[in-house]
Formats: C-alpha cells, structure tokens, sequence
C-alpha cells in the first residue's frame, strides 16, 4: 500500500476536454459508456487511467477498436502506453450498483441511483484521470425506464427528454462550466418535487428544485428557505451570486456524510434536509441551514475554483466552513454558533492533533483520501480563514477572497495561490501566517500581566510553544492574533489586537490609569490552548462584563475547568463551589441576560472531551466522577431557582427562530439540572407528555438519561415505540440508547441492532448507534473490563467489508489509546491489535491502524 507525498505533485500528463458520458441504468449491470478528447501535455508519456471496481467492455481510440494488447488492465486502473498527441477515447464499462454498499461511485440508496464521487469516487465509474485538476466538460445521457425513474438527473441543465414506445426515457444533460470527475453526479428516482425560485441580484431568474422522499414534501420547506436565504447571503457578503438556471438538491437516505457539493445538483443525506417540529430538533434545523449554506457557498469556493490536488482540501473546505459559520453567525446568533465552533474545536480538533493521526491542515502523507475529511482540515481550517479575516479586517478580507476568485475562475487552484492573493489585495506580508498550512499541532499560549501603578504602564507578556505532535518533531512560532479587551473598575473598556510573531513577546501598552482585568483571546481568536494567571474572581467578572458573549461564556469554561480539577484533586464540592458562586448563578436566573441562551451555556459545564484535552494523560473516572458530583450540588443548591426560572420562561408555539431557540435552551439547562433530583421527576414528565415538538421531547430524554434517573426507560420505550416508523427519528432513538451511561447500554445495543429499522448498510443507523456509544459515553466506551473496546472491534470488524469510509470513522477513538491509564491502553491496543491482523483490512482502516501502533 502506497501512501502519496504532497511534493510528488505532477500536472497531469494529458488533458481531456470534453465528456460525453452515457448510461443505460440496471441495478447489476449498469452499461457506462464515455467519449472523451484528449490531448497529450507531457511528451512521450503514457496514458494512464484510473479504475475500479469496473467491468471493462470496449474500448475504441479515433473509431479504432482496440485490443487487449494495446492496453494493460489492473485492479486500479487502465494504462494506454502508445497513443497520439490528440485523439478521441470511447471506453465501455459495466458497474454493478446494488452491489455498492462502499456509498462511493454510483450505488443505490434504497431504490434510488445515486452518486458519491468526491474524493475518488469517479473511478468506480468510468476509466478516467480521476483527480481534480483534470477539469472538462460533462454531456450527460441517462436511460432508464420512464414509470419507475420519472426524474433522471446530472449537473448543468437539461438539453432533452423523450420516452419511446418501449417506456423507455432518455435525457441529456449539459454542464457549461468545465468541472472536476469529483463534481460529477447523477440521480434516478421517484421523488416528491418541491420547486421555488430565486431571482439573483443582477435579475436573473434560478428555478430551484428539492427532491425528497415521497410524502415528504412538506418536511422540505426549512430547507429550501433557508438555500434562497444563503443565496441572498452570498451575494450580500462577497458580491458572489448563482451561474447556472437551475440548483437542484437530492435527499437521500443512504449517504457517507452529510452532504455532497456536485455542480447544481448536491446530493444530501436526508437528515440534513428534512424538518419539522415534530420530528426535527432545533440543533436539526441550525444543521440542516449551514448545511445547504455550505454545500451552496461551495459554488463557488470548490466548484468555480477547484483544487489543484487533494493535499489542497481545505483551501476548499476550510474557506467553506468559515463561510458557511458566518452565514449560521448572520442567521442567528453569532455567539451561539461561535460558542458551538469552539466546543468543537476543544474537544475533537485538539484530540486528532494529540493523534497519531495528527496533520496539518494541508495534510503532507496520505494513503487514502477520504481518511483526510477531518476536523482538522475542516474546522481548524476554518479557524485559519478566520484569523486572516480577524488580521486583515473585513474588508481587505473580501477584497482577498474576490481576487483569488477572479484569478482563479475555472481552475484548479492550491493553498498557496489563496494566500498570494489575499497578500496582494491586502499588501500584507503572509509568509509567516502561511505556516499555518504545514504546521501541524496545538499552540499553548501563556500570558502574564504586570501593571506598573507609578509608570502607568500595563505590560503584557506572550508566549507560545506548540509541542511536538506524531508527524511533525520540530515546531515554529506561528503569527498569533490575540484580540483582548480591558475591563477597567470605572466600567470603562478597551479593545486591542495583538499580532505574537515570536516564540515570547512583551506588549506594553502606557498611560493604563488603573490595573485592568484582561480578556485574552476574545471570541477565541486563534485555535490555541490558553494558560493565563487569572483569579477565579476576574473569571467571573469577565463572565459578567465581558461585551463579548463567548468571551464570557470562555471565562465561565475556564471557571468550572478549575473547580473540576480541584475536585479531582480531592477537595470537597462544597468548598469548591462556594455560596458566593451559588449566589451569582441564582441571579443569573432569576434575571437571566438578554440572551437566554447564554444563561444557559454559562450554567453548563464543560464536557468530558473538552476536559479531557487539558490533560496528558486522560484521568476518566476522575473526570466522570468531579463532573457529576458537581452537577448535583449545584442541582441541590439552585433546585428551586432551576424550577422557578422554568416557571418564568414563556413556551411558545414551536417556531424554528433565534428567540424561541433560546428560551428553549434555558429551559432546557433547568430540566437537565432537576433530572438529578428524584422530587423533580412528575416536572419531568409532565414535560414529556406535554412536548409537541421533537427539541422538548429530546430534552426531557437526555436529561433524565445523564441523570440516571428511573424515569428515562420508560420515557425511551414510549419514544421508540411511537416513532418506530421513522428511520430518522430512530437514529435519535438509537443514539438513546447507545449513550446510556448505565451498565444496560450493552443489552439495550445487542437489540437496537435486531430493530427493523436497523441496518448496517445505513450509515446514519450505524453512526447513531455506535459512533454515539464511542465517542458520547465515556463511562461505558472506557469500562475498565474492556467491554466497551470490544463492543466497538465488532462493529468495525463487521463494517469495514461493508463501508470502509464509516468504519474508519469508526476507529478513531481507539487511536488516541496513548493518552490512557496503562489498563486501558492495554485494551485499547488489543483491540487496535486484532484489527491489524484481520486480512483484507481496507486502505481506510489501515491507514488508521499502522499509523497508531507502536
Ligand atoms: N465535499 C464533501 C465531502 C466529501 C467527502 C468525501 N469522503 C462535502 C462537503 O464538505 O461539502
Ligand atoms: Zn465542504
């Protein structure tokens, strides 16, 4: 197995033009039929394309048909070694999609045909350059039988449709805009149609199309309103708007992630598109609207302008993230979905870069591609894009971003060429920010302050270290922006941006009247690990005072962090958690902020994953049992202030809207606080009985669930039972059961798994289940007989044959068995282990696997 180096980048030895790809659709002996022009680039080489998984029919070259000789056949691909400088290539293959459960190529989502071909899924499809820089233009045919298929979809617009006297319908496509193989897509199904349009600011007139299951229509309304808002968004913000006359967008119920980008037509998992207040949660809606920003922004930040090679992903993905989180910020509210980034960015960015699967955001080694769709790529990617905003200010940013687009239309562009353009729009010098690109690993950022009363002066002194991580021994001083804000006693303020360029840095900012409280890294400015000398006393003034909301809910964050571990450390919670706290967070609810919802994140603890990056070596029964002790004193000291806050909140008609989200999470903060005491439980039910929409009910669900109250089976039979009916809603039901902490979570999975509504070719089924176990509860995942650790081997066991890209997925909480106790480690690598020694291991699994072991 040979893993590829970002340096080893060749432009491809031949270009193909234009495409004309046919299909005659069977669900085991689908005809592909391709006619490609092709041109040499590079003198004397041969012609080589990749393949996979692909019955080989014909192939001709300018009419000729060639035979066996003039070709060599392998498992991955085709290689022509004599063929002219210009020339026109038809190649006939056969594929097989029912028998596709890798998800990747064309397969069949129940009864629909589907495709999934970024980042290598072409191949499975046709012989082809299957890599990003190869761009052509797509004719498109599709045959299939007109009653069973009635919409038979590809990219760009519909050239022809007609049905001959057999029943049999064939339509053409054509996409203008020169793509990527990994942009292509097709869709074949019986669908409900929703249709709306769009009219773009320069007036043109774009039919949007949503295809959804049948019977679903109405649960495709959020979606939709929500494209038509990231369209206008887009034109508003970056002055970006739609090329083509049409935007199509597919849910299906059989998809590796949550959605697919392909030039106008995106395919989606079908979680990510279809909502109601019955079925939908909130946290449902807030995804399902990034999500068709994101794939939409895409447009323009992956599809007008590509990558050059998939070392580049995040000059794509990071750039949409960031995009897509400032759509979400715009939306709704930007703390919130600030708040939310951060959460993620602590818990599993920190945990890939303390790894073995550590990389830096443009990844140097890779052996299988889609191993590399990574927090990392994704989120800490989107971190980098936000910090050259926050260094270049808003608008030097978009002039960046209009420049590289500009530039780059209709090619396939690197990381580099972004920052070149961002440095030319903006005249600043980006060379040392660049190494944001290939360094890889957490900064730990520790500041001190010193306040000079005679001199007036406030000195501020920054040091960064960045420790070695698995790929990468030696570290550099990256470009830090550290925006800060000083409280002063009078109330009085001061924002300030500091720009750490050195391995250690004094600011001294002069005539400081009085000695400030600083708030280090407001709206957390760089993706860093902060050590700072604050006292628990300036902690909670800037949880009260700071003006910005993730500011103080950070310093909040930083205060549990503290009373947690002095609670591990052996101190009683009720010296830790003093009565002067328990006064204030009383008045936090009594009059809670103008944003309810940051009340609530305020009043929540940091999670376990968070905890668990400020440590070494992991301390899980420690960390499990600080955080419960703590969550009931503070249950038993404000239970009535939890229940009368509850009682204040209005509960107004489910509407999916920033207000009411809010509401909804304060009340929902108390319901999870008073599931710990048993006197609450009739408050609880009650509030299950009344819920009429899915965000109460869950609420009610999870809250009694980590509380271990005696309430939660029964509440979970009755959920299961009258939603037994809906894949979706199950997945909730499966995730449920699996993050029980109580020792029946292995009962309750062994039957979940014999669900009719379970299957382990889905993988939302399959990720609800165990995805939701590994990586959401600690308590059982770590069990100290190993369990847990099995549990998990034999689902990825079973998997990987079936989806190697969901049972990569899987592994990775396993890979990280070095930060554990010795005990668990030794389980941990067992199980790491047995999986080593399975044969016929994936390219996906194995890469994991070799990668972690000693
Ligand atoms: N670009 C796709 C991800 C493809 C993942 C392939 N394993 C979705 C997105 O990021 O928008
Ligand atoms: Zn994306």
């Amino acid at each position: 197995r040979i893993a590829r180096s970002r340096h080893d980048y060749q432009a491809p030895a031949f270009t193909i033009k234009t495409m004309q790809l046919s299909f005659n659709l069977h669900s085991t002996a689908t005809r592909v039929t391709a006619v490609m022009q092709v041109n040499r680039e590079t003198p004397g080489a041969a012609l080589q394309l990749d393949g996979q998984h692909l019955t080989l029919i014909a192939i001709t070259l300018d009419g000729r048909k060639l035979s066996a000789e003039h070709y060599q056949l392998s498992a991955d691909g085709l290689v022509l070694p004599e063929v002219p400088d210009s020339f026109e290539l038809c190649i006939e293959t056969e594929i097989a999609p029912q028998h596709n459960t890798a998800l990747e190529g064309l397969y069949m989502a129940g009864n629909t045909y589907c495709t999934q071909c970024e980042a290598e899924g072409f191949r499975r499809i046709m012989f082809f350059p299957d890599r990003p820089d190869v761009l052509c233009q797509y004719t498109v045919t599709i045959k299939a039988d007109a009653k069973t298929y009635p919409y038979l979809l590809s990219n760009g617009n519909k050239i022809s449709d007609h049905i001959d006297e057999l029943g049999l319908r064939t339509v053409q496509w054509h996409d203008p805009f020169p793509k990527p193989c990994y942009l292509f897509a097709l869709v074949a199904g019986d669908f409900d149609l929703v249709t709306d349009n769009f009219i773009t600011q320069s007036g043109r007139d774009v039919r949007l199309e949503l295809f959804v299951d049948k019977g679903a229509a109405a649960k495709g309304d959020f979606a939709l309103q929500a494209l038509k808002r990231a369209m206008r968004w887009d034109e508003q913000r970056f002055n970006l708007e739609y090329d083509l006359d049409i935007y199509m967008v597919v849910a299906v119920d059989f998809f590796n992630m949550g959605a697919m980008e392909n030039k106008g037509l995106n395919i989606f998992n079908s979680k990510y598109v279809l909502a109601d207040a019955a079925s939908a949660t909130d946290r449902d809606y807030f995804n399902i609207e990034s999500i068709i920003g994101h794939e939409y922004f895409h447009n323009w930040t992956g599809n007008r302008v590509t990558c050059r090679d998939w070392f580049q992903l995040s000059l794509k993905e990071g750039l949409t993230v960031f995009r897509d989180q400032e759509f979400s910020a715009d939306m709704g509210s930007a703390t919130l979905s600030r708040i939310d980034a951060v959460k993620l960015i602590r818990s599993a960015q920190f945990a890939e870069d303390a790894s073995p699967m550590a990389h830096p955001i443009r990844p140097e080694q890779v052996l299988e591609m889609n191993n590399f769709y990574t927090v990392t790529v994704y989120d800490k990617g989107a971190e980098v894009i936000r910090m050259l905003q926050t260094l270049l200010g808003r608008q030097l940013f978009a002039s960046g971003l209009t420049l590289y687009l500009k530039r780059h239309d209709g090619q396939a562009a690197t990381c580099d060429d972004f920052i070149r353009a961002m440095q030319d729009a903006s005249g600043y010098d980006l060379t040392q920010f660049a190494l944001w690109y290939s360094q890889s690993g957490t900064p730990v950022l520790t500041v001190k302050q010193q306040y000079d009363a005679d001199t007036k002066q406030l000195s501020l002194t920054l040091r960064q270290e960045t420790a070695a991580t698995a790929d990468q021994a030696t570290k550099q001083a990256l470009l830090l922006p550290i925006a800060v804000e000083l409280l002063f006693a009078d109330n009085s303020r001061q924002k300030q941006l500091f720009c750490l360029t050195d391995a250690e840095q004094q600011f001294v900012l002069p005539d400081v009247a009085t000695e400030p409280v600083v708030v280090w890294l407001e709206h957390f400015s760089a993706p860093v690990k902060l050590h700072c000398q604050a006292t628990t006393e300036d902690l909670l003034q800037i949880a009260a005072q700071a003006s910005d909301g993730v500011a103080r809910w950070d310093a909040m964050q930083q205060y549990w962090s503290r009373q947690i571990t002095a609670v591990m450390q052996g101190a009683a919670v009720q010296t830790v958690i003093t009565a002067e706290l328990v006064a204030l967070l009383k008045q936090w609810l009594e009059l809670p902020a103008a944003d309810l919802a940051l009340t609530a994140e305020l009043l929540t603890l940091p999670d376990f994953d968070t905890l668990a990056e400020q440590h070494d070596e992991i301390p899980v029964d420690a960390i499990l049992s600080a955080l419960s002790s703590i969550k009931m004193f503070l249950a038993q000291q404000l239970r009535e202030a939890f229940l009368q806050c509850l009682h204040n909140l209005p509960q107004p008609a489910y509407r999916y809207q920033q207000q009411d989200v809010a509401i909804r999470r304060l009340r929902h903060l108390c319901l999870s606080y008073m599931a710990q005491l048993a006197e609450y439980d009739v408050v609880l039910q009650q509030h299950y009985q009344q819920a009429d929409n899915m965000t109460d009910t869950i609420a009610v669900l999870m809250a009694t669930q980590q509380a271990g109250s005696a309430l939660f089976p029964q509440l979970r039979d009755d959920f299961c039972q009258r939603w037994q009916h809906d894949a979706l809603v199950m997945d909730k039901a499966f995730a449920l059961v699996a993050t029980d902490p109580a020792d029946t979570v292995f009962a309750g999975i062994a039957a979940m798994q014999q669900h009719r509504q379970f299957s382990w070719k889905n993988p939302n089924r399959v990720r609800a289940l165990f995805s939701a176990f590994s990586m959401r509860n600690p308590q059982q995942f770590h069990r100290l007989d190993g369990a847990g650790y099995r549990l998990l081997l034999e689902a990825i066991t079973k998997l990987d044959p079936i989806n190697p890209q969901v049972s990569a997925r899987l592994v990775t909480p396993l890979l990280s068995w070095r930060r554990f106790d010795k005990t668990r480690q030794q389980l941990m690598l067992d199980a790491l282990q047995l999986l080593a020694a399975q044969s016929n291991l994936s390219n996906d699994l194995f890469e994991k696997v070799s990668r972690s072991l000693p």
